[in-house]
């Protein structure tokens, strides 16, 4: 795996620009003495208590590549600080390095970890259908069309998946079914008998998902010290019985949300793209 949307232009939210890497300059073994990363972590980022305290505080002692059972959180509870991908390298300084290399920035931007910050992404799927209910299917490849729900992220206003971080100590099947809720739903506008009622409608389609990506996510956000993965899971609805009948609505961190026809020319946050494609072939859709 290579990156490309964050080593280049200017960092998210800001006007702080990357020292610009060339794609045969990214691994950490190759040899690059003009590299002169910026150092940048937003300031917003440091007040949060959600957040790491800053490297070097004698109160932070992270467990670096283990499930760290960190007790200065709140909400108290486990932090994955596992790769995916192997054991990343912890340099003199004290700082996790990004596994896929250089990215021309130090720091955490706008994570709030060091090191892998880990999310979860849920794909949503339906097949297209005409007004008649009959599935529409593509021309050229006589494949069916699948959709899936996509939220416009309100931080970039690029489409993207509805995924969101995994808070200390929650599973992974959890927060694919909170963030789904909260940004496609809005549920975090809902009173708590609305949410849990919503939570138990849907409780039944999210218990079968297939893992379809787990790993690195080139995502704008990344530095060398800090960076994101995802475990995306495909929940197919397929005779439109469940959330082919919803009423999406856009919340949280979404500014908008659709069902979204899958084909080649899709253009998503991240390489959400990828995971997209990978669903198309699980599911023998058109691409
Ligand atoms: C991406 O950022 C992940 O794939 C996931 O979709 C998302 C999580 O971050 P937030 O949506 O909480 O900003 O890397
Ligand atoms: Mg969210
Ligand atoms: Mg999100």
């Amino acid at each position: 795996m290579i990156h490309y949307k964050c080593r280049q232009g200017f960092y998210p939210s800001s006007n702080v620009k990357r020292f610009e890497v060339p794609e045969n300059k990214v691994a950490w073994y190759i040899e690059y003495s003009e590299y002169k990363p910026i150092e940048y972590t937003a300031p917003n980022i440091k007040r949060k208590p959600w957040a790491d305290p800053e490297i070097g505080e004698i109160s932070f002692k992270p467990n670096w590549n283990t499930i760290d059972a960190y007790v200065n959180l709140l909400p108290t509870g486990n932090v994955n600080r596992k790769s995916f991908t192997s054991d990343y390298v912890i340099n003199k300084n004290g700082y996790p390095l990004n596994p896929i290399g250089r990215t021309g920035i130090i720091g955490r931007g706008l994570l709030g970890r060091w090191g892998p910050n880990h999310a979860a992404d849920p794909i949503v799927t339906r097949w297209k259908q005409d007004i008649t209910s009959v599935a529409e299917v593509n021309k050229d490849t006589k494949k069916p069309i699948l959709q899936f729900v996509a939220i416009q992220r309100q931080d970039s206003g690029e489409w993207a998946i509805p995924g969101g971080m995994v808070d200390p100590g929650e599973t992974i099947s959890a927060t694919l079914k909170r963030e789904f809720m909260e940004e496609a739903m809005n549920s975090l506008k809902k009173n708590k008998t609305e949410r849990e009622k919503l939570e138990k409608s849907m409780r039944k389609f999210f218990e079968r998902g297939e893992e379809i990506y787990k790993g690195y996510v080139d995502d704008p956000r990344n530095t060398d010290n800090a960076w994101m993965e995802t475990v995306a899971l495909n929940f197919h609805d397929q005779n439109n019985s469940v959330v082919g009948n919803i009423k999406l609505v856009a919340g949280d961190d979404a500014r908008n949300v659709k069902w979204m026809d899958i084909d080649r020319n899709l253009n998503l946050y991240a390489n959400h793209s990828e995971f997209i494609k990978k669903t198309t072939v699980k599911l023998d859709a058109h691409w």
